[in-house]
C-alpha cells in the first residue's frame, strides 16, 4: 500500500433535489482538501457522486410526473455532476449507485457478508421513515413520529427480509473507537457514537420485498427482495475504486483516507460501515490487511449543518439556496472562502449573505486584496515595474521596530497549516493566515502602515527595496497557502507577481514554502483585481 496517497469522499447524495449550499458545503470542503493534497505532491482521488437507489428518489419522480424512473435518475444525476463542474470542483470520479461497476461490488460484498454467516432471513414489523430511509424503533420516535420528518407519516413495514447481524460486531466496533479515537471525528463526536452502538446498535434489515418496493439492487440469488438503501450505498466508496471490477485499482486506493460527511449520517459511517466491512473482510481476503485485520476507513469527519439566516435548509421553507446563484453574484472563491472560514469545522453555523459580504469586504477586500494591489503597485511604480533588486536573504530578516517577524514567522504559518490540513480544519488555517502574530496578513498591512513605503522610498530606497521585496514574498506564500480553499485567487496572485502557477505548482510544496521564490528583477504584472466591487 502506498502510504503517502489521500482518498477522499464526499456522501452520495439523493437526487430527489438539485445540489444546495448545505451539499456543496461537504463538496468544496473535500475539493479544497483534494487540493491541499495535490499540491503537496500526494497521490489524490477525490470521490462524489449520487445515491439512485432510494424510495425519496422515487417519490420525487412521481412528484416531478416522470414515469421513467432511469431517465428521471439520468438527468439529475446530470444536474449534480454539471453543477460541481461549473462551480469548479475537481472531482476524480462521479460514482453513480445504478451503475453496473457499483453493482458487481455490491454483489461481491453481499455474498462476502453472507459467506461470514451474518446475513439471515427474520419476519419482522417495524415503521419506516422514507425521509431518513431507516427504520425506527419505538425509542427513536417522539410521539409516535420521527422527530426530524414530523410531517411524515411512517410507513408500517410487515414482511421476511434479510437481516445483517451487525450485533456481532458490537465489541470489535468499541474496541476500534478505543484503539483508534481517531477513527471518529471531530473528538466531540466520539461520546455520541461509542453510546450509540453500546445502547442502540443493533442487528437490522437489509432488504425489502421487491413486489413493495420497485427500486434497489435485487439482493444476490433473490430476485424477489431488494436491498437496502444505505447497505448498498455505503459500498460505493469500494465500488468507485474497483471493488468488484478492478483489484488492482482498489489495493492501490483502499482504504478511505478519510470520509467527509455531515453529522446526520455519522452513525451510518462510524458504526454501520465499519461493521459490514468487518464482516466481509472475514470472507474476502482483498478486504484484509496483512495482519488478517479489516481494511477500514482511516477516518469519518462529520461536519455541522447549516441554517439559513437562522432557519433550517428545507424545501417547504424555500429557503435552499443554489451555489450556482451564490456563484452568478459572487466570485466563487469567496464563497468557498466564506463557507470554510465562518464556521468552525464540525460545528453548527448560519449562512447568511449579508456576513458573506462582510466577509467579502473586509477579509478579501481590505486585507487581501489591498495589500496584494498596493505591494504590487509600489514595487512597480517604484522599481520599474519589477521585483525589487535586493539581498534576499537580509529582506528575509525580522523588521525592527515593526511588528513584522520576517521568513520565519511565515515557516511557523506553513507549519501550522500542515497541522490544519491534516486535522481537517481549514478554519484554522484560514484564521492564521489572516489573523496571527509575526507575519500574517494583519502583520503584512501593520508593516505597510509602520514603514511607509510610499513616504520611505524618497528618504530610503534600499531600505524600501528589502521592505516591498519582503511584502510581495509574503503575498507570494499567502497565496500559496490558502491555494486549495481559493485556487482561482491564488493563481490571480501569482500571476500578478510575475510567475506562471503551474510552473510553480510543478516545482513541490517544499520549494514554495522556501523565503526567497520571488527572484529580484521578476517583472510585475499589477492590475487584476481580485475581489471586484459587489454588484447589489
Ligand atoms: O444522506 N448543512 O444524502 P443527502 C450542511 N444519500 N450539510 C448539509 C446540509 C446542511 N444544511 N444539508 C445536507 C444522504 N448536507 C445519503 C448519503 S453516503 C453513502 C449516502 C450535506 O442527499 C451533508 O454532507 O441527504 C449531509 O450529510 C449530506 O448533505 C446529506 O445528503
Amino acid at each position: 500500500m502506498d502510504k503517502r496517497k489521500f482518498y477522499i469522499t464526499t456522501p452520495i447524495y439523493y437526487v430527489n433535489d438539485k445540489p444546495h449550499v448545505g451539499s456543496a458545503y461537504t463538496t468544496i470542503a473535500a475539493d479544497a482538501l483534494a487540493r491541499a493534497h495535490r499540491l503537496r505532491q500526494i497521490p489524490t482521488y477525490f470521490l462524489t457522486g449520487t445515491d439512485e437507489n432510494s424510495q425519496k428518489n422515487l417519490e420525487a419522480a412521481a412528484k416531478a410526473g416522470v414515469d421513467d424512473l432511469q431517465a428521471y435518475l439520468d438527468s439529475m444525476a446530470e444536474v449534480w455532476k454539471r453543477t460541481w463542474r461549473e462551480l469548479g470542483i475537481s472531482f476524480d470520479d462521479f460514482i453513480r449507485t445504478t451503475e453496473e461497476r457499483h453493482h458487481r461490488g455490491v454483489e461481491r460484498f453481499w455474498r462476502a457478508v453472507e459467506k461470514s454467516g451474518d446475513i439471515n432471513k427474520a419476519t419482522y414489523e417495524r415503521e419506516y421513515c422514507v425521509g431518513c430511509e431507516e427504520f425506527k424503533t419505538p425509542t427513536d420516535l417522539l410521539d409516535g413520529k420521527c422527530p426530524l420528518h414530523p410531517n411524515r407519516p411512517l410507513e408500517k413495514v410487515s414482511e421476511e427480509n434479510y437481516f445483517f447481524r451487525a450485533s456481532n460486531y458490537k465489541q470489535q466496533l468499541l474496541d476500534l473507537y478505543r484503539d483508534k479515537p481517531e477513527f471518529v471525528q471531530p473528538q466531540s463526536r466520539q461520546n455520541e457514537i461509542r453510546s450509540y452502538v453500546e445502547s442502540a446498535f443493533d442487528d437490522l434489515s437489509i432488504s425489502r420485498e421487491s413486489k413493495k418496493l420497485s427500486c434497489g439492487i435485487p439482493v444476490p440469488g433473490d430476485d424477489s427482495q431488494r436491498i437496502y438503501v444505505w447497505f448498498d450505498a455505503l459500498i460505493n466508496y469500494m465500488t468507485a475504486v474497483g471493488y468488484g471490477t478492478d483489484d488492482e485499482m482498489f489495493r492501490k486506493w483502499w482504504p478511505a483516507s478519510l470520509h467527509l460527511v455531515g453529522k446526520d449520517i455519522i452513525k451510518f459511517h462510524c458504526a454501520l460501515w465499519p461493521a459490514m466491512i468487518m464482516s466481509a473482510a472475514k470472507s474476502d481476503g482483498l478486504l484484509q490487511a496483512e495482519d488478517g485485520s479489516a481494511l477500514l476507513p482511516e477516518r469519518v469527519y462529520a461536519h455541522g449543518f447549516f441554517t439559513i439566516d437562522g432557519q433550517k435548509i428545507s424545501k417547504s421553507l424555500g429557503n435552499a439556496v443554489d451555489p450556482l446563484d451564490l456563484a452568478k453574484k459572487y466570485p466563487f472563491d469567496a464563497v468557498r472562502y466564506f463557507l470554510l472560514r465562518e464556521i468552525p469545522f464540525g460545528e453548527d453555523g448560519d449562512f447568511s449573505t449579508k456576513r458573506l459580504e462582510e466577509r467579502y469586504a473586509s477579509d478579501l477586500g481590505n486585507r487581501l486584496g489591498n495589500l496584494v494591489n498596493r505591494v504590487i503597485a509600489m514595487s512597480a511604480k517604484y522599481f520599474d515595474g519589477k521585483v525589487p533588486q535586493t539581498d534576499v536573504e537580509a529582506a528575509g530578516e525580522g523588521m525592527d521596530d515593526t511588528v513584522w517577524d520576517g521568513a520565519e514567522g511565515l515557516a511557523g504559518l506553513w507549519s501550522e497549516a500542515e497541522k490544519h490540513i491534516e486535522a481537517a480544519r481549514l478554519d484554522l488555517l484560514l484564521d492564521q493566515v489572516w489573523n496571527s502574530d509575526g507575519a500574517s496578513l494583519t502583520a503584512a498591512n501593520k508593516l505597510v502602515e509602520q514603514t511607509q513605503p510610499f513616504k520611505l522610498f524618497k528618504e530610503d530606497p534600499e531600505k524600501t527595496a528589502i521592505v516591498l521585496y519582503a511584502l510581495l514574498e509574503a503575498c507570494r506564500q499567502y497565496a500559496w497557502m490558502v491555494e486549495p480553499i481559493m485556487p482561482n485567487v491564488a493563481n490571480g496572485i501569482i500571476r500578478q507577481l510575475g510567475q506562471d502557477p503551474d510552473v510553480e505548482k510543478a516545482k513541490g510544496i517544499e520549494e514554495l514554502k522556501k523565503w526567497g521564490g520571488l527572484v529580484p528583477g521578476t517583472e510585475l504584472h499589477p492590475g487584476e483585481v481580485l475581489f471586484p466591487r459587489l454588484i447589489s
